[in-house]
Parts: structure tokens; C-alpha cells; sequence
């Protein structure tokens, strides 16, 4: 059987992401793919709860370092249950951010040192990186202002916007590191301009 493809959408607070997996999915399946939709953290029961520890502002006291552990903790748990599963009997799995997040939220906006996420990136999924990471790049002011349009702010979003600010530039750097499985879409244009960016990729990368 041949593995299905493993696509990630990145970006800051409110970059569009959910929006566009919406379509994204729709468009995948209306290609002819089974199409696996997932998050992190979280995607499975086991990270889910996961999730809801590390986003809860009641855990303002939750170390870096404990931060990072948990990541990867549901991220494993993600990985053996949901994502190489459905890889293997050849679905696609699109999902809301995956490791470049670590890389940028614990990495550049937390400055944990990279050999810490390099090391637990090697062990929990040494041999599989997402064949196309989609990373909608905006202002990060405009990116708060839609999301606290939104919705309350969790425990990411009490972060100062130096945080943010550092969040994306490690972002951007990781797109500049790894062109060939990085698309950056310019996510501060209306969102039927920013689909149309999205579709622009899908057919030119996964021709
Ligand atoms: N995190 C981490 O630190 N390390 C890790 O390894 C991982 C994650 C995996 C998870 O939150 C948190 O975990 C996240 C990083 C951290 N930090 N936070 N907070 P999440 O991914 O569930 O939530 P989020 O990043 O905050 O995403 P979001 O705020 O839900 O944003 P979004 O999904 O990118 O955007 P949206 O919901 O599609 O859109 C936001 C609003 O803007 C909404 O009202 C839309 O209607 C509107 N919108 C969307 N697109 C447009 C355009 N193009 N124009 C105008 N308005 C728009």
C-alpha cells in the first residue's frame, strides 16, 4: 500500500489556520483522497487531555521544560495511534501544526535550547517529516486582533507580543531552512485571496 501524504498548516494566533483546513480538506477529498483531519496538541483522547493542561490559564506555573515534555508526549501519543496508521493504509492526514510549532513557540518564543528539541524530535519521529508544511505568515497584530475577535485568550495567548514576534521569525526561519517541504502563504490578505494562494501550492507541489 502506498503511504498517504502528511500535510501541516502553521502559523501565529490567528493566522487562518482552521478556516483553511476546512477547504483544504474539502479540496483533498474532492481530488479523490481519504483525508484524515487532526491538531495538535491533541488528536486523540489521550492527547486531548493533553491539550487541554497546556492551553488551561489556570497552569500560568507550567515550566518551559514541562511544556515541551508535554508536547511531545501527546505528539507520540498523536503519531502511534492516529497519524502513522492512517499514513500506512494510505490516507492523507492534514493537521493544525505539528513539530515546527515546538520549533517556534518552545524554541523561538521560549528559548529552549534547539538541542533539546532536536533530541526529543529525533526520538519521537526521526523518520517521518511532512511532505508539505503550508505556513500562513501575518502581522503578528493582526494576527491577535482576529483572534481576540474570536474567543477568550488561553494560556499561549497571555503572551507578551515580543513572544509572538519571536514565535514567527523562528517560523520563517524553519521555511527558509527546508524550501523544498516549506509553501509560505501570505495569511494577512482576505480569506479568498489566501485560499487561492493555498490552491496555487496544492496543485503545483502535488502534482
Ligand atoms: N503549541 C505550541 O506551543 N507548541 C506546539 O508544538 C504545538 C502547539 C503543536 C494551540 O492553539 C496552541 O498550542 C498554540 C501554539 C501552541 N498557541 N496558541 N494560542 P491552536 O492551534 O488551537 O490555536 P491558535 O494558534 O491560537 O489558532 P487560532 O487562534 O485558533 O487561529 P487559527 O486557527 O490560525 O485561525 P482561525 O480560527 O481560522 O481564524 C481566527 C479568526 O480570524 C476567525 O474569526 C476567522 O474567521 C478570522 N479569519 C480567518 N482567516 C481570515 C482572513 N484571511 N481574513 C480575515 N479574517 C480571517
Amino acid at each position: 500500500m502506498k503511504r498517504g501524504k502528511f500535510i501541516t498548516v502553521e502559523g501565529g494566533e490567528g493566522a487562518g489556520k482552521s478556516t483553511m483546513m476546512v477547504r483544504l480538506e474539502e479540496w483533498l477529498k474532492s481530488a479523490g483522497h481519504r483525508v484524515v483531519c487532526t491538531r495538535e496538541p491533541g488528536g486523540t483522547v489521550l492527547a486531548e487531555k493533553l491539550r487541554d493542561i497546556l492551553l488551561d490559564n489556570n497552569n500560568l506555573a507550567l515550566s518551559g521544560q514541562a511544556e515541551l515534555l508535554l508536547m511531545f508526549a501527546a505528539r507520540a501519543q498523536h503519531l502511534e495511534e492516529l497519524i502513522r496508521p492512517a499514513l500506512a493504509r494510505g490516507d492523507w492526514v492534514l493537521c493544525d501544526r505539528f513539530t515546527d510549532a515546538t520549533w517556534a513557540y518552545q524554541g523561538g518564543g521560549r528559548r529552549l535550547p534547539d538541542g533539546d528539541i532536536a533530541t526529543l524530535e529525533t526520538l519521537v519521529h526521526d523518520d517521518l517529516q511532512p511532505d508539505l508544511t503550508l505556513l500562513l505568515d501575518l502581522p503578528v497584530e493582526q494576527g491577535l486582533q482576529r483572534a481576540s475577535a474570536r474567543s477568550a485568550a488561553d494560556r499561549f495567548e497571555q503572551e507578551s507580543r515580543r513572544f509572538f514576534e519571536r514565535v514567527r521569525e523562528a517560523y520563517l526561519d524553519r521555511a527558509r531552512l527546508a524550501p523544498e517541504r516549506f509553501a509560505v502563504i501570505d495569511a494577512s490578505r482576505n480569506a479568498e485571496n489566501v485560499w487561492s494562494q493555498i490552491e496555487s501550492v496544492l496543485r503545483e507541489r502535488l502534482a
